[in-house]
């Protein structure tokens, strides 16, 4: 069968398994990509992929594979969701590229305008669009620096903030992410994050979410000072982190803090926003108005596209040609947001969000329930996570969360690890998924746990 008859919306909404996964078609395009491309890009599960929607992943065998990750939280809105091929191929047959900043056109102000109306807070915004999750962080501290004129930025434990030279310095994992990547940029500092299931247990009692934020307050003051700070930049769920879910209170204290001091306030939503945790943006859920707020992944249905939306003040402090790129805000891109965005606000996606979630937490407990290993569940909406350690302590199971995984993997259910310790589950699917699938897909999780723990 080609692509196109099986493509996107009409693939048949079943898990299915016809060979081995990967299977043989699967194994030739991998034996290619071995003698091809480059060693240092890895895949979680080399099942080759036709076409994809809903909930599935078709692959090259005939498989069809249950998808728990959304392309790392981009395929929110679905897979080759309609709304999103409708406007890119309308707008590929029309022009597929000026520069905006060689000749504007209307769909880069549009999205513009919709993420000003969406981000959380009313007052005047702007926004600048590009191409990466990395380059929309790289550019909010470019502006926030020129807004400041200040140079420290302040990062979190835990942090992932992309793979460029700046967004390395701002991520805290060293391997794979930095190590041997060096020297980088610098003016760069690290607080110690809140992470409730692993600060409780240290304190032996409940740690408040202004408590770790003073720890935070405490390191800035003595570190660097307040007034030399540029930007604060906070993912408000951690997501290669390890879906960590800070204590109530600690961004607001953080967001009050930032302002009491004229530093940047960033919400690094790249993995976070757009429904994905059941409210537009997760800087919501704490009632947070970040001064800029970086998106991408979730925003254009898979097309590559990111932007950085803010204060109008602060984004006004760049003069011309101070941002910008070849193919930021690329037509086709910004064709695929407005369908996306489309589809957030008119089919209903922020309340299945949450729908999904109360399911992800029901069956997230039920594995806690039966493997004392499960030792924390986390998460909001449709950004779910158990972290795995071993069984009566807090040693994080990198191999239990490897082989469950596995076991996924090879019975058709694709499902992320992360973590700075390799040892938590995310779920995070599409949020065109069924019930159905997603129940199916946890009796596949429960069985990798029973296997792995035999
Ligand atoms: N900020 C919060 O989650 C990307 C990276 C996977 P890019 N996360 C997935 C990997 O191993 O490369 C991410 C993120 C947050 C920034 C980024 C970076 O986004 O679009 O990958 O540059």
């Amino acid at each position: 069968m080609t692509v196109l008859e099986t493509g996107g919306d009409q693939l048949p909404q079943e898990r299915r398994i016809v060979t081995e996964i990967p299977g043989p078609r699967s194994r030739e395009l991998e034996a290619r990509r071995k003698r091809a491309v480059a060693p240092g890009v890895a895949s979680s599960l080399p099942a080759y992929i036709v076409a994809a929607g809903g909930g599935v992943l078709r692959d090259a065998d005939g498989n069809q594979l249950i998808d728990l990750g959304s392309g790392i939280a981009v395929t929110t809105v679905g897979n080759a969701n309609p709304r999103v091929v409708a406007r890119a191929k309308e707008q590929l047959d029309a022009f597929t590229h000026t520069c905006f900043m060689v000749n504007p056109y209307e769909g880069y102000v549009e999205v513009a305008e919709a993420l000003n109306r969406l981000t959380p807070g009313d007052h005047e915004k702007r926004t600048v669009l590009l191409n990466s999750g990395a380059e929309a962080v790289e550019n909010a501290v470019k502006i926030a620096r020129v807004h400041t004129g200040r140079n420290a930025v302040v990062v979190f434990d835990h942090a992932y903030h992309g793979r460029t030279n700046l967004t390395m310095a701002m991520t805290s994992k060293a391997a794979p992410y930095k190590k041997g990547f060096g020297p980088f940029a610098g003016e760069v500092y690290r607080a110690p994050m809140s992470y409730p299931y692993r600060d409780d247990a240290a304190a032996g009692t409940k740690v408040s979410g202004e408590d770790a934020a003073a720890r935070v307050i405490e390191m800035i003051d003595r570190q660097i000072g307040a007034d030399d700070v540029a930007a604060l930049v906070i993912e408000p769920i951690q997501g290669e982190g390890g879906f960590i879910v800070p204590a109530e209170g600690f961004l607001p204290a953080l967001a009050e803090y930032a302002k009491a001091n004229g530093i940047v306030f960033v919400a690094d939503e790249v993995q976070a926003g757009f429904a994905r945790t059941g409210a537009m943006f997760a800087s919501e859920h704490e009632g947070i108005v970040p001064d800029l707020v970086t998106t991408a992944k979730g925003i254009a249905g898979g097309l590559p596209l990111a932007a950085v939306t803010g204060r109008a003040e602060i984004m006004d402090a760049v003069g011309a040609g101070g941002l910008g790129g070849t193919y930021g805000g690329n037509p086709a891109a910004v064709a695929a947001a407005l369908g996306a965005i489309e589809a957030y606000e008119s089919d209903g996606l922020v309340a299945r969000a949450r729908e999904i979630g109360e399911i992800l937490v029901k069956r997230c407990e039920r594995l806690q329930a039966q493997f004392p290993e499960v030792g924390d569940v986390r998460g909001r909406g449709a950004m779910q996570a158990v972290e795995l350690v071993r069984r009566d302590s807090l040693e994080p199971n990198p191999e239990l969360a490897k082989a469950v995984a596995q076991h996924a993997g090879a019975n058709a259910v694709l499902v992320l690890v992360t973590g700075t310790f390799g040892n938590v589950l995310r779920f995070l699917p599409p949020l065109t998924i069924s019930d159905a699938l997603l129940h199916e897909a946890f009796d596949v999780l429960e069985e990798g746990f029973a296997a792995a723990l035999r």
